[in-house]
């Protein structure tokens, strides 16, 4: 039996200081995107959770097609637990934590701007971002040491290992300064040669600022300084408490508390999007009767290999793909009227999937 393919699987991981949002933040995803659907990574960790990406464009075709099933793509998030000063050098659940971290492929902060006299803990966004990213680097730094540590001696007889040995030293120079990969001026390139080491702040990074239900409306201000801080990483201010608690109610019920607050769809859809973006992830689309599906696939990926994450054999077979824009699509109201329209096109083997790009394979096994 072939594989099914489900697309590239990105795990997010939680990182904060206790009492910053993070289980509020994993339970308004869990109760907003709790799918039925039995996904390929599912799983009996009660800390690692499946959110699915809104996606307008999907519920746009569904409805064309009058589908019988919708499937959403998805994201996995881990609330990976509160972080302590100290985590570094394996304070109380600090390995544990680290280690937890390690697993994820990106790392979200949140950090805590809402004033509460009965939840502890500071209330600066700035302050939560200044110890984690502490104890990220030193964890980073004492990992980096090591590692230059053994490819200097290797070096010094292995002339090939140089160049590893020059972007190690200049990993220890960089945290030893207090910078985080993430924040440093180390390319694209450079943070990709690094992967092979593992570092944490080697991991692409985006924020929630969570914020009180007195400062909605202030979003942008709050979250300026850690917008500043991050420099170009994705920052999303929101009320999680609030998010949490729209997330229990049906859709309904839920479309009308957070319009009655001017928050619209809210915070989260907007926040799976920039995680997803984040990744380099892109979506193709397909639609019918029986199903409207939204799949992932890597940016840059060409016809066969998006035809892969359906199924094996349609990119070991694929001959070619018919495809339109989504927006096309449901404007010609149905596949038929598009074709007779001539909007649909025969890709062929080097086609490259653009995002919002609705298929249907053709292949022979
Ligand atoms: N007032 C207020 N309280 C919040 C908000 N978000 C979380 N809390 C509360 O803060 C406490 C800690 O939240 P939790 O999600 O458990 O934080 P964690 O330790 O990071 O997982 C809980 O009592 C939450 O109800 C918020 O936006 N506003
Ligand atoms: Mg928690």
């Amino acid at each position: 039996m072939p594989r099914v393919a489900c697309g590239p699987v990105e795990r997010f991981g939680f990182v904060g200081l206790p009492n910053a949002g993070k289980s509020s933040l994993f339970n308004a995803l869990a109760g907003g995107g709790a799918l039925a659907a039995p996904y390929a990574f599912a799983t009996t960790d009660p800390n690692v959770g499946v959110a699915k990406v809104f996606d307008h464009r999907l519920d746009a075709l569904a409805e064309m097609s009058n589908s019988k099933n919708v499937v959403h793509a998805s994201v996995q998030f881990n609330d990976i637990g509160g972080l302590v000063e100290g985590a570094s050098q394996g304070e109380g659940l600090g390995n544990k934590f680290l280690a937890g971290i390690r697993e994820v492929d990106a790392i979200v902060f949140v950090l805590r701007a809402f004033p509460d006299g009965d939840v502890p803990g500071p209330t600066d966004p700035l302050e939560h971002l200044g110890v984690v990213e502490t104890e990220l680097s030193l964890a980073d730094l004492e990992s980096a040491e090591k590692q230059l540590d053994k490819v200097a001696r290797v070096a010094r007889t292995d002339k090939s290992k140089a160049h590893e040995e020059a972007m190690l030293r200049r990993v220890v120079d960089l945290l030893s300064d207090g910078t985080p990969l993430y924040k440093s001026d180390l390319s694209d390139d450079d943070r990709a040669e690094l992967k092979p080491f593992f570092f944490l702040t080697n991991k692409p990074v985006l924020a929630v600022v969570n914020i009180g239900e007195d400062q909605l409306g202030q979003e942008d201000e709050i979250a300026a300084p850690v917008v500043e801080a991050l420099g170009g990483a994705q920052v999303i201010a929101a009320c999680v408490q609030l998010e949490a608690e729209a997330a229990l109610l049906d859709d309904d019920e839920r479309a009308e508390m957070l319009e009655g607050l001017g928050l619209g769809e809210g915070a989260l859809p907007r926040f799976i999007q920039a995680a997803y973006e984040l990744m380099g992830l892109r979506t193709f689309l397909t639609t019918g009767e029986k199903e409207s599906r939204a799949w992932t696939f890597r940016a840059g990926s060409t016809a066969p290999q998006a035809a892969g994450v359906i199924h094996t054999d349609f990119e070991r077979g694929f001959i070619r793909a018919e495809t339109i824009e989504w927006d096309a699509l449901v404007e010609a109201g149905s596949w038929s009227a598009a074709r007779d329209k001539g909007q649909v096109r025969s890709e062929g083997k080097d086609y490259v999937v653009a995002d919002g790009d609705v298929m249907e394979f053709r292949f022979n096994v």
